[in-house]
């Protein structure tokens, strides 16, 4: 099996690119680390222990975005980073040639009960003409990203990467301490009978959406002529995998639970990227209006709506909006 530096220079990725996304998976390397070792993780301690001084007791997302944050900023890569985990845009190295932006540990609310969680990141070319300090910066498209991926803390520490060749599966291997590839260019199926939608909040959607999921809830009596199967792990990371494994759709469409929060997933380090990750991989990744990663992005932490997946079940949903 390959290792990643070379599956990487096979794609010509260039090598100051590879140095930045091996900083970042030492960083995931620690956090499976400490994921791996749940509730003993406080009291074992770590070589995490070191690195953020007597803040063993943090939350362990909290934690992994300290890990992030340091680990990006002091690498010299990175002009700056944006996280879930803070409020505004962090400057790094002014000539940074990146800039990162990432969610620590997505499906947070999974750790406490040993669940799947996972941190995405997307790599953008720093802007020459602003300062570090600037979060403008950040206002990039999707189509702009060099490269976007997830690793996913489960059974095994996995990794889905792409940085515009395709997209390619890695597993951590714990006897080298690196990731190995096992997949190159995985493929959604462009046909499927999953879903995946957060049906509890089934009378808060817009009536596309209503008319699409009871549609599916039909099964091979209905209009779609096939029984379709739910999945919902609460973890974009863990249904994503689960989407680019074996084909589905994944939706968190817009509700009004909230008038001023009609959406829940984040653009810049949730939706964009794992929209990277499906297209290079023959999928769709769109809004009921269009393209995800055309999105012009008016904010760092803005929220979005997210239906993604299989081609032709993502043409399915859309047509009901239509
Ligand atoms: P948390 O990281 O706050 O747990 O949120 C996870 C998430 O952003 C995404 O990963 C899930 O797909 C989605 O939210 C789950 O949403 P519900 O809480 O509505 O199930």
């Amino acid at each position: 099996m390959q290792r990643l530096a070379p599956a990487l220079r096979e794609d010509n990725v260039p090598l100051d690119l590879i140095s930045l996304i091996e900083t970042i998976l030492a960083a995931t390397k620690e956090i499976s680390f400490r994921v791996s070792q749940g509730h003993l993780s406080d009291s074992m301690g770590s070589t995490l222990d070191e690195n953020i001084q007597g803040e063993v007791q943090k939350k362990l997302d909290v934690v992994a975005n300290e890990l992030f944050k340091d680990i990006l900023l002091e690498s010299g890569f990175v002009k700056a980073v944006s996280s879930e985990e803070e409020d505004t845009s962090v400057a790094g190295d002014e000539d940074g040639k990146y800039i990162v932006s990432f969610d620590p540990l997505d499906g947070s609310s999974n750790i406490d009960i040993n669940s799947l969680i996972g941190t995405i990141f997307s790599i953008h070319q720093a802007p020459t003409d602003m300062a570090a300090s600037n979060p403008d910066m950040f206002k990039q498209s999707g189509n702009h990203q060099v490269c976007a991926g997830y690793v996913l803390y489960g059974p095994s520490t996995t990794l889905v990467m792409t940085t515009g060749s395709g997209t390619h599966f890695y597993v951590l291997d714990r006897t080298h301490g690196g990731y190995l590839l096992v997949e190159r260019n995985l493929q959604v199926p462009e046909d499927t009978q999953e879903f995946a939608i957060n049906m509890s909040n089934q009378r808060f959607w817009q009536q596309p959406m209503q008319s699409y999921i009871s549609d599916l809830l039909a099964g091979d009596t209905g209009p779609r002529g096939k029984n379709f199967n739910m999945r919902w792990i609460a973890a974009m990371v863990g249904d994503i995998h689960r989407v680019l494994t074996r084909g589905g759709i994944f939706t968190y469409p817009a509700d009004n639970r909230n008038p001023e929060k009609p959406y829940k997933l984040r653009l810049m380090y949730e939706a964009n990227p794992m929209s990277f990750l499906i297209e290079q991989a023959g999928g769709l990744a769109m809004t009921s209006q269009g393209r995800i990663m055309d999105i012009a992005p008016t904010d760092i932490h803005q929220r979005v709506e997210v239906i993604m997946g299989s081609k032709n079940e993502v043409e399915a949903c859309l047509a009901y909006y239509k």
